[in-house]
């Protein structure tokens, strides 16, 4: 007799980085949480509700979390249970890097658990029937190690899933495809499991691979400008996080269909402005760049401007972007990038500092002890206030000698630091309009 068709529907989400004070603005902390309430608001909304909930990692943006990040995390985490939607999590990087996992401490996804309103799927605990069909096989953040650990966890778990119809993998790794060159594994690796849905985290802009069944949500908020994608950009401002509504049939004997939504979260507005200028004299420059700031201008928003200057007037380099900071001024953040390019010449930057160091910190940091990393930021801070006006050329250079210098001073190891720090970077395409 062949099999029932039956269905389910369940939300996928992931990358909520609740407690990030982006640009070192309390703010911005606010945000993250307030996406995720939203998030919650539009699943208790639904007219079906989801089934459960999964999500792939990165509840929090540092591995100990503030009391509001925790206050939102168990707030909206209780609200799910008091509605009875079950919550699947994995271990993102930044809940807990791989050191501290391994430590016997776990992180507070495992207090989360504890509480008894999250179920946190790691190596000790891998599985969960959501029911009688549907098993959900968790492998948490393992960097380039990803494979070998869903290899070792199938070795040995395999058997206990044959009984399942729907078999979901959650994973929060780099999948291959996402970024030009970086990857933890290929779809390759993991297609001769056979899972129904493969659910993903890490990556931070809605991404898949329909014939490997893989699906990425996106983040909740956008924690740098590289993920102010194409995607959830409406009139070139960038306003939206996102999750995904998954509905899909399966039956003992048929291959399942899944059927995947976009579900929009409406964010603090992103503006990119990256605009070829051409100018006769100062004057004119200042004046034509202005005229571009203002055509595009929200209270409160967040602002990347990169203005490239054509073979620049008599007198150029007594430009400073400090004058357009009264343009700027309702901004919550924003950041400042003026080149100027010679005939048969590298550009010439003029670059915010302070911006670009604690950007280039938080980059480097993302793999690692974020408590740690926030105080050697700090004292970078000191080192660099104190030095001269920085050549762009020789930047990255200057910058790594006072992170050594700080690690050395705070008795650290200066190599940790520097792993998996490209994870998160995507290039920047947008040109300008
Ligand atoms: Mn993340």
């Amino acid at each position: 007799m062949a099999g029932q068709s039956k269905e389910t529907i369940f939300a996928h989400t992931s990358d909520w980085h609740l407690g990030n004070e982006q640009y070192h603005k309390f703010e911005r902390a606010r945000d993250f949480s307030r996406a995720v309430k939203s998030f919650m608001k539009q699943i208790l909304q639904a007219n079906k509700k989801p089934d459960f909930i999964l999500h792939s990692g990165d509840v929090f943006h540092h591995f100990r979390p503030s009391s509001m990040a925790l206050k939102t995390a168990i707030e909206v985490f209780t609200t799910f249970q008091k509605n009875k939607i079950p919550v699947y999590v994995i271990r993102g990087n930044h809940d807990a890097p791989i050191s501290r996992a391994r430590a016997k401490h776990g992180n507070y996804l495992s207090l989360l658990e504890e509480l008894g309103i999250i179920t946190y799927l790691d190596q000790r605990n891998p599985i969960v029937w959501h029911s009688k069909d549907v098993a959900i096989l968790g492998i948490c953040y393992f960097g380039k190690q990803t494979t070998k650990m869903l290899k070792k966890t199938m070795e040995e778990y395999s058997k206990d899933l044959e009984d399942a119809s729907f078999k979901i993998l959650m994973l929060h790794a780099l999948m291959k495809g996402q970024l030009p060159q970086e990857y933890d594994l290929t779809p390759e690796e993991i297609a001769p499991f056979r899972f129904d849905y493969v659910a993903l985290g890490h990556y931070h802009i809605p991404w898949k691979l329909e014939n490997h069944r893989m699906w990425c949500p996106g983040s909740t908020e956008h924690t740098s400008s590289n993920q102010w994608d194409e995607e959830r950009t409406k009139n070139g401002i960038c306003q939206y996080g996102s999750w995904l509504s998954i509905k899909a049939s399966y039956g003992s004997d048929y291959k399942s269909i899944i059927k995947p939504e976009l579900r929009l979260i409406e964010v603090r507005p992103k503006i990119r402005i990256d605009r070829r200028i051409h100018a006769n004299s100062n004057h004119e420059l200042t004046r034509k760049i202005r005229d571009v700031i203002r055509a595009k201008r929200i209270p409160g928003a967040v602002y990347s401007i990169r203005i490239r200057v054509q073979s620049p007037p008599e007198g150029f380099s007594s430009l400073s972007v400090a004058q357009f900071h009264e343009d700027l001024a309702d901004a919550l953040h924003s950041t400042m990038k003026i080149e100027f390019v010679m005939q048969g010449e590298r550009p010439i930057y003029h670059v915010d500092e302070s911006k670009y160091l604690r950007e280039f910190a938080s980059s480097r940091f993302a793999d690692a002890d974020l408590e740690m990393g926030m105080k050697i930021i700090d004292h970078v801070m000191e080192l660099a206030d104190s030095e001269e006006k920085i050549q762009p050329e020789d930047r990255e250079k200057i910058f790594l000698e006072l992170f050594n210098h700080a690690f050395q001073k705070n008795g650290l190891n200066p190599s940790f630091f520097q792993k998996d720090h490209e994870k998160e970077v995507q290039t920047e395409t947008m040109e300008g309009e």
